[in-house]
């Protein structure tokens, strides 16, 4: 047996820097603990079931899920049942140790696979496990014949960090509920636990507010290039939200204000200072526009905007945006972030913004988005911010790989894959702190992303880099080891019908 995290294996035992590593023993994110014990692997057939022993109900559902998942590739039936009556089961079960909000025990025996956690999410974490030690067919949404071994090991697993975002930027250019869908399964795969949705910007408002609804009718209308955009019915929101709460990723949604507003600016001339509607922006360039911060209609329509998305949004968070506002003074722009502040906080919620927000007296748990600046981020942490660190030259997945991406920018940097997964969350800024870090997060902006296989592309194979980080432990963490697995996740994404960049770094089989 060998602990993951060590450096050396015990001698005879697979090493993780051993080429050679079977490639179903590749899980990403890498768990803090994984040991193969040796024998016949545990065979999955038309007789296995899937049985539920856990008090929270909700754990019928986690395994319900993956049964669906894979009695689409195996087409064997996979009942769940609370009793077993079969001799070979996959069990999903409460742990008699505590695994804590996230973390799983994982057994592979011959005859038994087992899945123990405290909470509900924790025994979807170990399925998620579970899924990359099965045959990477079983991604296949059609039935493939071909045996289903899982290898024997035991894996023990929590996260390092409470936060692992990804942001997808549906203001640039719209993506609407099915391609937020194949985001989300990519991401869950993963582990992935918060998709951070940047709701509006200059280019577009994307979601249906009743009391304003010219900001989605026009102001979302339109996109980066001039295309038609479109929006989500408050209905269509609500399917993404719970179709992320199925596997356990919290919906973080962002009106941003009071810049990359156009959009509202140019559906409501009553929020512009001089009350003149500017046209609509379908240029990808930032412009420098703002909110009128002196007129109280300013706030009623912050406050409406906000009650709807909170009414909207069972997740603790409202991300406010509060990035670049350079049309805006900075008294105005303090005097702006505190009046909002005080709308989530009436509301219930726990403030988000990115890192200029930092100017602003912050709330009590407001979580502050690290993207350019360490000093910016540093003063939110003097004012008892946390972070989410998305620091651009190693998160920001709109940015080149290298000068040969057709797609994507480049303003901080080329960022290729192994760039990406080579910094730590924990320590990347000089004096804060782990404990003042959530975790990490890889926005997508997309003023040049177009399509699902645009974002599948800039996506993949960065993002699993990104979910290792947020959830692994640091030691015996190495490039050199991970792009192995790296590797090995490809035919799971053919399987899906998911796309990516071929990146040379990756030693693809
Ligand atoms: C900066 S990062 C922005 C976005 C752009 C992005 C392009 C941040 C808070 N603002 O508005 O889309 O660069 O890379």
């Amino acid at each position: 047996p060998f602990l993951l995290g060590a450096p050396q294996a015990a001698a005879g035992s697979l090493t993780v820097n051993d080429r050679s590593l079977p490639a179903s023993l590749s899980v990403i994110p890498r768990p803090a603990l994984l040991t193969p014990t040796g024998g016949p692997p545990f065979q999955l057939t038309p007789h296995t079931a899937i049985v539920v022993r856990h008090p929270d109900p909700a754990a019928r559902q986690a395994a319900e899920q993956f049964a669906e998942l894979l009695r689409r590739s195996t087409g064997f039936p996979l009942p769940v049942q609370d009793e077993s009556g079969s001799p070979q089961a996959i069990l999903f079960a409460v742990s008699d140790e505590p695994t804590g909000a996230e973390g799983y025990r994982l057994d592979v025996t011959p005859g038994l696979v087992a899945i123990r956690a405290t909470a509900v999410a924790g025994l979807h974490y170990g399925a998620q496990s579970l899924r990359q030690l099965l045959p990477p067919e079983t991604e296949s949404t059609t039935v493939q014949a071909r045996p289903w071994p899982i290898p024997a090991v035991h894996i023990a697993d929590e996260p390092r960090f409470v936060w692992r975002g990804a942001m997808l930027d549906v203001a640039r250019h719209f993506f609407g509920v099915t391609e937020v869908k194949r985001f989300i399964d990519v991401i869950a795969a993963y582990k992935i636990n918060r998709l951070h949705l940047h709701l509006s910007d200059s280019q577009g408002w994307r979601l249906e507010i009743p009391s304003w609804p010219r900001l989605a009718t026009y102001g979302g209308s339109t996109e980066v290039d001039g295309t038609p955009g479109g929006y989500f019915t408050q209905a269509d929101y609500q399917e993404i939200v719970a179709y992320a709460a199925q596997r356990f990723i919290t919906v973080v949604p962002e009106l941003d204000m009071p810049a990359h507003v156009n959009a509202a600016l140019a559906s409501y001339p009553e929020l512009n200072e001089d009350g003149v509607a500017p046209p609509l922006y379908t240029g990808y360039k930032g412009i420098q526009v703002s909110l009128a911060i002196d007129k109280d209609i300013t706030y009623r329509f912050a406050e409406d905007v906000l009650t709807t998305v909170a009414g909207l949004t069972p997740g603790p968070y409202l991300h406010i945006g509060g990035d670049e506002a350079l049309a805006t003074t900075a008294a105005d722009y303090r005097l702006f972030i505190n009046r909002i502040q005080q709308i989530v906080q009436t509301l219930g919620k726990q403030v988000v913004g990115w890192e200029e927000i930092n100017t602003a007296d912050l709330a009590p748990g407001t979580h502050v988005q690290y993207w350019a600046d360490v000093k910016k981020a540093r003063a939110a942490v003097a004012k008892g911010g946390k972070l989410i660190m998305s620091p651009c030259k190693q998160a920001y997945y709109d940015q080149q790989y290298n000068a040969d991406t057709p797609i994507g920018l480049n303003w901080a940097g080329y960022t290729d894959v192994q760039d990406a997964y080579s910094w730590d969350p924990g320590s990347c800024i000089a004096d804060v702190s782990e404990t003042d870090v959530l975790g990490p997060e890889a926005p997508l902006w997309t003023e040049n992303i177009r399509t699902d296989a645009d974002v599948e592309f800039m996506t993949l194979p960065r993002m699993p880099g990104l979910a290792e980080l947020g959830w692994s432990p640091v030691a015996g963490r190495s490039w050199d080891e991970y792009r192995y697995r790296l590797a090995a996740q490809e035919p799971r994404w053919t399987a899906m019908g998911v796309g990516y960049y071929r990146s040379t770094e990756v030693p693809w089989q």
